[in-house]
């Protein structure tokens, strides 16, 4: 990945702030707070384009369920065929006699991505799922 220019500006914040940041740069080992600020600006863009719903997002969807209960694996694959454009990749894994996990990879307009995500959670007989963001690395430079 090329090297973006970097930009420097100066930030003013209250000192306890600061102080925090300071811990935080130490406790996680970035290699300054310029690095530290630069990784929570980002991930805070990455919520923000989430949010903006029409910019490309990536992320994965987990599930967790029992595939004994009537009708919620047919249901399920049935969401997922009507988004195969956006589910790049899928993961099923057999966790015990009755529960299946399965992770989504997706990828598509974040609005898009957040309606699935709420299908399949809403799905009658999921026991858990969870939407994680990320960018496509596309709108970041390192
Ligand atoms: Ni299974």
């Amino acid at each position: 990945m090329k090297n973006e220019r970097l930009c420097r500006f100066s930030i003013s914040m209250p000192a306890t702030i600061a102080r925090q940041l300071d811990a935080l740069v130490h406790t996680k080992g970035y290699a300054n707070r310029s690095q530290a600020v630069a990784e929570l600006v980002r991930s805070r863009l990455v919520e923000h384009h989430q949010e903006l719903g029409d910019r490309e997002i990536a992320g994965t969807i987990t599930l967790v369920y029992d595939h004994h209960k009537p009708h919620l694996q047919a249901a399920l694959t049935d969401i997922q065929h009507d988004h195969h454009s956006v589910i790049v990749s899928t993961m099923h894994v057999h966790l015990d006699h009755h529960n299946c996990l399965e992770v989504l990879v997706v990828r598509g307009k974040g609005a898009v991505i957040r309606q699935i995500a709420d299908e399949l959670l809403a799905a009658k007989g999921v026991k858990h799922g969870r939407l994680t963001i990320t960018t496509t690395g596309r709108d970041f430079e390192t």
